[in-house]
C-alpha cells in the first residue's frame, strides 16, 4: 500500500507537534500541580513514531499503594496516543476490515513469544526474574485469553519460545522513550509481526509497562515492555499477579484503553465496554461516570484496576483483536 509511509510520516509529524509547545508559551510557567511523571517523559514521542500506549498503571516502587498509586493515575502518562494519531489509526483500520466478516476472522491463533530479560547485572534486583515468574505469566496470559476468568474467550494462546537473558546496564531501567529503549528493541527483536517480544527489567518510567499498537510496516520496535516486578510473585503488591502483561497485550493486538476519550466520542471504538470518564483506581465496581447505557468496566483487563480486580474482556473486544490480527499480524 503506497499510502502508507505518507501515514507514518504525518503521523509522526502529529505526535512531534502535539509534543512541541506552543511558540507563545511562556518560558517560565508556574509549576503544575505535582506529578510523579517526569516532564521529559511526558512530553516525549513514541520510540520512533511507532504508536504505543504507555502506561501509569502504577508503579509503585517505593510508594504505597494507597497514597502513592492514585496520584499517579490522576496523572497519567501524557505519552502514547495523540487524537490525530488515534483517528488516522481509526481511519486505516476501519478502512482494513472493511468486507473483513466474522466467518474470516481467525479462529485459533498461536503467537511465539520471546521473552528478553534484561537486567544491569544479572540480579533479581536489577530486573533478572526467574524461569518460574515467566512460566506463570505465561499461565496467566493464556488463561486471561481463553476466557479462564469468566469473560469473553479469545482463539488467542501463547507459546514460549525462548527466553533471552541480557546483563546491560545500558539497557536496564527501560525509559519509555529512550535512545537506549529503542538501541535495546532493535538489538534484540526476533520473528516477525507474529512474534510477541516481551521486554522485562526495572523500569526507569514510573510505569507497570506499554506497549506498541499493530502497523501494517512492523517496526523494530514492536512489542511489549514489562516491569519485572509485575510478573507473577513480584514485588508490586496488588500488581504482581501477572495482568499487566494481559492489559498490555490487549494493546498490542490493538485495544484501547476504556477510558480512552472518557464519556466523548467513540471511546475506545468497542461497542459492548460502556464509557468511562476516567481511570479505575483500585476497583470501584458499580462506579458509573458517563451518562451513556452502562456502569463503568472497572473489571475490564483495559482498565487501571489492580490485579485482583482484573477480569474480563468483551465479545466486543475480543472481535476487534481478531480483527486486527487478520490485517495487521497474521
Ligand atoms: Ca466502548
Ligand atoms: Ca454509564
Ligand atoms: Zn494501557
Amino acid at each position: 500500500m503506497p499510502a502508507l509511509p505518507a501515514l507514518f510520516a504525518a503521523t509522526c509529524a502529529a505526535a512531534l507537534l502535539a509534543a512541541a509547545p506552543p511558540a507563545s508559551a511562556p518560558t517560565s510557567a508556574p509549576p503544575s500541580a505535582p506529578s510523579a511523571v517526569p516532564p521529559a517523559t511526558a512530553a516525549a514521542p513514541p520510540p520512533d513514531c511507532v504508536p504505543s500506549a504507555a502506561d501509569a498503571r502504577p508503579y509503585p516502587g517505593e510508594l504505597d499503594l494507597v497514597g502513592g498509586l492514585i496520584p499517579q493515575i490522576r496523572h497519567p502518562l501524557r505519552a502514547g496516543l495523540t487524537r490525530v494519531q488515534r483517528i488516522l489509526r481509526e481511519r486505516e483500520f476501519a478502512r482494513l476490515v472493511r468486507g473483513l466478516t466474522d466467518d474470516l476472522l481467525p479462529r485459533a491463533v498461536t503467537v511465539p513469544v520471546v521473552v528478553h530479560v534484561v537486567s544491569a547485572d544479572g540480579r533479581r534486583a536489577t530486573g533478572a526474574v526467574s524461569d518460574e515468574m515467566i512460566d506463570k505469566q505465561m499461565d496467566v496470559l493464556n488463561r486471561a485469553y481463553r476466557g479462564g476468568s469468566g469473560s469473553a474467550a479469545s482463539p488467542f494462546r501463547f507459546v514460549l519460545r525462548d527466553v533471552n537473558r541480557v546483563v546491560r546496564p545500558e539497557w536496564a531501567y527501560i525509559t519509555y522513550g529512550s535512545r537506549a529503549e529503542r538501541q535495546m528493541k532493535y538489538a534484540l527483536r526476533r520473528g516477525d509481526a507474529r512474534t510477541l517480544n516481551l521486554y522485562v527489567s526495572r523500569l526507569g518510567t514510573p510505569a507497570a509497562g506499554w506497549a506498541t499498537f499493530p502497523s501494517r510496516s512492523v517496526d523494530p520496535g514492536d512489542g511489549v515492555v514489562l516491569h519485572a516486578e509485575t510478573l507473577p510473585g513480584g514485588e508490586v503488591r496488588g500488581y504482581n499477579e501477572g495482568d499487566t502483561a494481559v492489559h498490555e497485550v490487549g494493546h498490542w493486538l490493538n485495544l484501547y484503553h476504556t477510558f480512552e476519550q472518557g464519556c466523548a466520542g467513540e471511546g475506545d471504538h468497542v461497542a459492548d465496554t460502556p464509557a468511562e470518564a476516567e481511570p479505575a483506581a483500585g476497583c470501584p465496581v458499580g462506579r458509573d461516570t458517563c451518562a451513556a447505557a452502562g456502569r463503568d468496566p472497572v473489571r475490564n483487563y483495559l482498565d487501571y484496576g489492580h490485579d485482583g480486580c482484573m477480569v474480563e474482556f468483551t465479545p466486543g473486544q475480543v472481535r476487534r483483536m481478531r480483527q486486527a490480527w487478520a490485517v495487521y499480524r497474521g
